[in-house]
This record gives C-alpha cells, sequence and structure tokens, in this order.
C-alpha cells in the first residue's frame, strides 16, 4: 500500500512545501508526507525541502528538489486535473507567474519573517519544533537562537536589506491588492480552475498571511478576501474542473493584466538587474524599482530562471508568441523576452 504513496519530505514552515502538497491534494495525486528526516531515502544534490521521491527506471529511488519541474513531471506521470493550462500562450502565462510567486514573493516572505523582532521571535521559537514536537524545552531554546541567526545572516541572499526593505514591503501590499481586485471576479489567478501559478503564489501566501505577524496583520487588516483564499488553497481535492476553465488569450481579465503590471515593476527589473550583474562578472546587483533603489548580492539560481523562462518562450510558435506578446504589451513583463540589442 504506502509503495503507491509519493514520498514527499517537507515542513510546514516552507512555502515550497505548501504550494506542492496543494497540488498533490488537488490533483489527487497520493502521497506520504514526511516532516522529518528518513534513512531509508537518497539525499537530494542541494540541501533544500520539500524533496520529492521518484523511482528511476531501475526502480532506485531518486530525490528531486525544484518544484517548478517537478510539476510538470507530475503532470506526465499522473493523468487529469491539470494545472498547466492546454493552450501554449496562456500556459507561458502562467509559467510567468509562476515564476514570480517563486522567486519574487518568496522575497517579502524571507524579508518579514527574518528582518522585524516580532516576526523573528515567532518563526524563531515555533519552527525548530516541526521536526518533533517533543524535543525538550531547553533544545528548542538553544535552537531558537542558532536556527534564527542563520537565517538572519542569509537575508541578503533574497536580497532583503535596510536599501530594499520599503520595496519589497510596498510591492507585497499592492500584490495582496491586486489578488484582492481579481478573486472579485474570479475564483483563481488562473481563472475558474487553479493553475500553478495560484499554488506558487499560495505557498508563499501560507506563511505571509497567516504565520508571520507582521505580514499577516496587513493581509487580515485590508484584505480578509485574500486571507479566505489562501485557506480554501490549502485543499481543493473536491472541487471538479471544467474543461474549458482556464482564462484565455481572446478575453484576458483585466485584472491580471494589472498584476502582470505589478511584475514588470519589481520582479522585471530586478531578474533583468541580477542576470546583467551576473553576465558582466559584477559582486552587485543595482536596480532601481519604483524610482528607489535595489541593490543585492547576485543570485545565480534567479538568473537560471530567467533562463528557463525565456527557454519557454522561445519555444512557442510564432503564433502563440504573438498572442503572449499581445498579452504582455504594456506590461513591462515583455522587456523580459527582449532580445539583448
Ligand atoms: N526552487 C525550490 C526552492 C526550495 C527552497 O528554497 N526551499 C527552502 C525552504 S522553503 C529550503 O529548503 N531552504 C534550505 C534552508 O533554509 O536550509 C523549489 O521550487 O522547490
Amino acid at each position: 500500500m504506502t509503495d503507491s504513496l509519493l514520498p514527499v519530505r517537507g515542513s510546514p514552515g516552507s512555502p515550497y512545501t505548501r504550494k506542492m502538497l496543494a497540488v498533490l491534494r488537488y490533483r489527487r495525486i497520493p502521497y506520504r508526507y514526511l516532516q522529518s528526516e528518513s534513512k531509508d531515502l537518497p539525499a537530494p544534490k542541494v540541501g533544500l525541502i520539500p524533496i520529492f521521491y521518484f523511482k528511476d527506471d531501475t526502480g532506485a529511488m531518486t530525490a528531486e528538489v525544484d518544484s517548478t519541474p517537478i510539476i510538470r513531471r507530475l503532470e506526465e506521470e499522473y493523468p487529469g486535473r491539470s494545472i498547466i493550462p492546454e493552450d501554449p500562450a496562456i500556459a507561458f502565462i502562467n509559467y510567468l507567474l509562476e515564476d514570480y510567486g517563486d522567486e519574487w514573493l518568496t522575497k517579502a516572505m524571507f524579508h518579514y519573517r527574518w528582518y522585524y523582532e516580532d516576526d523573528i521571535e515567532m518563526a524563531g521559537a515555533v519552527l525548530p519544533h516541526y521536526a518533533d514536537v517533543s524535543q525538550p524545552d531547553e533544545l528548542m531554546t538553544q535552537m531558537k537562537l542558532v536556527f534564527s541567526e542563520r537565517q538572519i545572516s542569509r537575508l541578503y541572499v533574497v536580497g532583503s536589506n535596510n536599501t530594499t526593505a520599503p520595496v519589497i514591503e510596498d510591492s507585497y501590499k499592492r500584490f495582496l491588492g491586486c489578488l484582492n481586485d481579481h478573486l472579485k471576479d474570479l475564483p483563481f489567478l488562473m481563472g475558474q480552475r487553479p493553475g500553478s501559478a495560484d499554488f506558487a503564489c499560495f505557498g508563499q501566501l501560507t506563511q505571509l498571511t497567516q504565520f508571520d505577524p507582521t505580514p499577516a496583520k496587513v493581509a487580515a487588516a485590508n484584505f480578509p478576501r485574500v486571507h479566505a483564499w489562501v485557506s480554501k488553497m490549502e485543499d481543493l481535492c473536491g472541487i471538479e474542473p471544467g474543461d474549458d476553465g482556464f482564462v484565455t488569450a481572446a478575453s484576458f481579465p483585466g485584472t491580471l493584466t494589472a498584476l502582470l503590471k505589478e511584475l514588470g515593476r519589481t520582479y522585471v527589473p530586478v531578474m533583468l538587474a541580477n542576470a546583467a550583474a551576473i553576465d558582466q562578472g559584477r559582486d552587485q546587483v543595482e536596480a532601481v524599482v519604483e524610482g528607489r533603489p535595489w541593490t543585492q548580492e547576485p543570485f545565480p539560481y534567479q538568473a537560471k530562471c530567467l533562463q528557463w523562462l525565456r527557454i519557454e518562450y522561445a519555444r512557442l510558435d510564432v503564433g502563440d508568441r504573438d498572442r503572449v506578446d499581445t498579452i504582455l504589451a504594456g506590461t513591462g513583463c515583455e522587456r523580459l523576452l527582449a532580445k539583448p540589442n
């Protein structure tokens, strides 16, 4: 019986774990969720969670850690209830919004968690218990310090610092506003049924709106609709999606265009500046976001994300690319895909 269950290792405090568990529930893929290390399973190449364990051709277990390709692999291995729109143009928009959730909203998530006293206090006290709730208090008090210090020392990775803090926080609030407006008309970002972009944004929001006190207060006070959406997204195994439930290019919702414009203000200039800094071998990313300075150390993984996005775009045929270009025109996102001059 357990052999037919897909093993997944993760933690409730990990936004990508929450993204993927919600995907598994919605897609009705039977899984077994491991909340601590298991000696019987192989270690992944990079020490990240969530970890998915797949059988290779020889029947041996392999460990995979990147949620975006894992979602595509699951689409192939488990048919039905797809979260990737069939129309390649809409699938591209879904991919772009998924990357924004994974790579931009995570800056807000990590920033708020380890920047303000109340949030550090809460995360430091609770998170170490997730591996095993019966660990002794003395050990947990020690771990609180070790864990917090380690995570605070990594704020630079996502680009959270005193210069970028107001930019990150304003962008979080504007994102909540965009999502709130969109949800007035449609139950999901991608339309009448959820796409992988919904799950990516949801994953980060499980922490931002429901765990970390500072960003949670912002959401509860101003956007009760978004707060409710996050709770509903957690388990969508009961909904029956219709065949034509995704948004279409022909009647693309204005509220999604507004969200794409928000990407154009923040995610786009930072992703471009990050890739440029890496190409030119510079040790600082310098960008201007909404008229304010952005500075951080280069983040090589996010340069790869931009490459993958461009590969997705290059795969489109001419007609689909034209429809993507029409959707993105004037949002600022077209700059991500422009040929370098
Ligand atoms: N791109 C990966 C990101 C996964 C990730 O960043 N995981 C974080 C936790 S949410 C992690 O494991 N960090 C390692 C650490 O903090 O030690 C995905 O999409 O799954």
